[in-house]
């Protein structure tokens, strides 16, 4: 699997030609035989034209747009409109680095978004309260927002932080940019480390509208307790993210102590 796309794109120079299954496991086979195949090529290769794959591996080519689109949106490849299809950074967002949903995005290679839902100050209540470890009268700020990836929804995002500690939050333009951008900038607050809970759900009929795709489709639920240096909760975020888009990444190491 050593091969590469050259410049001149000869078929030769593609993948290795490899026996292709009768109909029905073409695509399946295909996933498999691209993703050894970008695994082995430097960030921003090019990859071959729709149509040199097609030909070369004797599918049609929807079948191959088709599992193309699929290591795009598993963050393997990036398209370039009108520049063509690129190996993306192996930089994965995983739990060892606490990421921005900008950041994760991007480290996907995928150009992150936001539509602003709503943002509002309101009484924390017991229950928010408990989560941001603030008392229940104490002012709450809410926003919600659509994340969008290369211009599509990814997820519904809804995060609450105390007001006493962004002051002027709520005349923010968070239609665009990054809140822990903000966070950083504006109010000297670095997130420091996060608790995160992912569960697996069906989505509503209101979540599925806003991420453009259809009621009880699955996605992952993730709920995320931020805080900074110093151990103070900054925010606490819900946020639904399409099952058929996303990826939750796990970096796992050893303790070097256990045996
Ligand atoms: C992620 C966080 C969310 C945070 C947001 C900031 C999860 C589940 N949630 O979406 O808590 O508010 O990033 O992203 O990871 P931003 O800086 O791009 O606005």
């Amino acid at each position: 699997m050593a091969s590469r796309p050259s410049s001149s794109r000869e078929p030769g120079d593609l993948a290795p030609v490899v026996e292709m299954p009768p109909t029905g496991a073409k695509g399946a086979r295909l996933q498999e035989i691209f993703e050894a195949w970008v695994a082995e090529l430097p960030t921003g290769s090019p990859i071959p034209s729709e149509r040199d794959l097609a030909e070369h591996f004797g599918v049609a080519r929807m079948t191959v747009r088709l599992q193309l689109d699929r290591l795009a949106q598993r963050g393997l490849l990036y398209r370039h409109r009108g520049r063509g299809t690129f190996v993306a950074e192996r930089r994965v967002a995983h739990t060892e680095h606490l990421t921005s949903f900008t950041e994760d995005m991007r480290a996907r290679g995928l150009e992150p978004g936001s539509r602003l839902l709503g943002i509002e100050e309101i009484r924390a209540g017991a229950q928010l309260a408990a989560r941001l470890e603030i008392s229940a009268s104490s002012r709450v700020i809410r926003i919600r927002r659509v994340r969008t990836a290369d211009a599509e929804p990814m997820a519904a995002e809804q995060t609450h932080v105390p007001a006493r500690r962004f002051p002027g939050l709520l005349d923010q333009d968070l239609d665009h940019g990054s809140l822990y951008d903000l966070f950083e900038h504006r109010y000297a607050v670095r997130v420091a480390e996060a608790d995160q809970r992912v569960t697996v759900t069906d989505l509503t009929a209101d979540e599925a509208a806003l991420l453009e795709t259809e009621a009880g489709r699955p996605a992952f639920r993730i709920e995320r307790t931020t805080r900074d240096a110093d151990g103070t909760v900054v925010e606490f975020a819900s946020s639904v993210y399409r099952g058929d888009r996303y990826e939750v990444l796990m970096h796992a190491k050893r303790d070097p102590g256990r045996h």
